[in-house]
């Protein structure tokens, strides 16, 4: 994660060059086709490009679906990312808070540290698990909370779990490389399956 924060410092140029790549990075998710399987109802994106670095993800998913993450970035222009469940009030709000958000006490290392690395060591546990299996613990500095690291050697990179957490409760999560991106979904009831219908 060392890396990551030199690359953090640098942030705002590799945005820039990747800017200029639109063009390449268009194809990179259809490149990736074959490994996913859901449609954009089940699956958060990270992307690049028109709009900057972000996540976009369906407003809605209902309890017990499959959600899955995918990057389409490419982590050598960007750097890796994370998807990582936090309270929203755990969400850094000024520029200042994105400043300091991978320092002690503040969320981003607290990520770092979910994902069993202190900010100088490699990954050891990915993805981070928390409560119940699938998607379902908002992390805080205090508290785990559910996690993926993309990994920083390619792009495509996916993960596919189960919302577990309850219906009527509002999943928030952000990437702990770049504290900006951020999203919510809401978690809605399950349809339920009409006999002959
Ligand atoms: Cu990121």
């Amino acid at each position: 994660m060392k890396q990551r924060l030199s690359r953090f410092g640098s942030i705002k140029g590799t945005i820039a060059i990747a800017t200029g790549l639109i063009a390449c990075m268009a194809l990179v998710p259809a490149l990736a086709s074959g490994a996913t399987e859901l449609g954009p109802a089940n699956t958060v994106y990270i992307k690049a490009g028109k709009g900057g670095l972000r996540f976009e993800a369906p407003k809605t998913i209902a309890s017990g679906a499959e959600l899955e993450v995918l990057n389409t970035t490419n982590p050598h222009q960007v750097g890796p990312h994370t998807f990582s469940l936090v309270t929203k009030g755990s969400i850094p709000k000024t520029p200042k808070a994105r400043q300091t958000c991978f320092t002690p006490k503040h969320i981003c290392m607290a990520i770092a540290h979910w994902h069993g690395t202190n900010g100088n060591g490699p990954i050891t546990q990915n993805p981070a698990k928390a409560g119940l299996d699938g998607w379902d613990t908002l992390g805080s500095i205090t508290k785990k909370g559910d996690s993926w690291f993309t990994g920083e050697k390619k792009s495509g990179t996916s993960i596919e779990q189960p919302v577990s957490a309850a219906a009527g409760t509002t999943i928030y999560f952000m990437c702990a490389i770049h504290p900006f991106m951020h999203g919510s979904i809401e978690v809605v009831p399950p349809t339920p399956v009409v006999p002959g219908a």
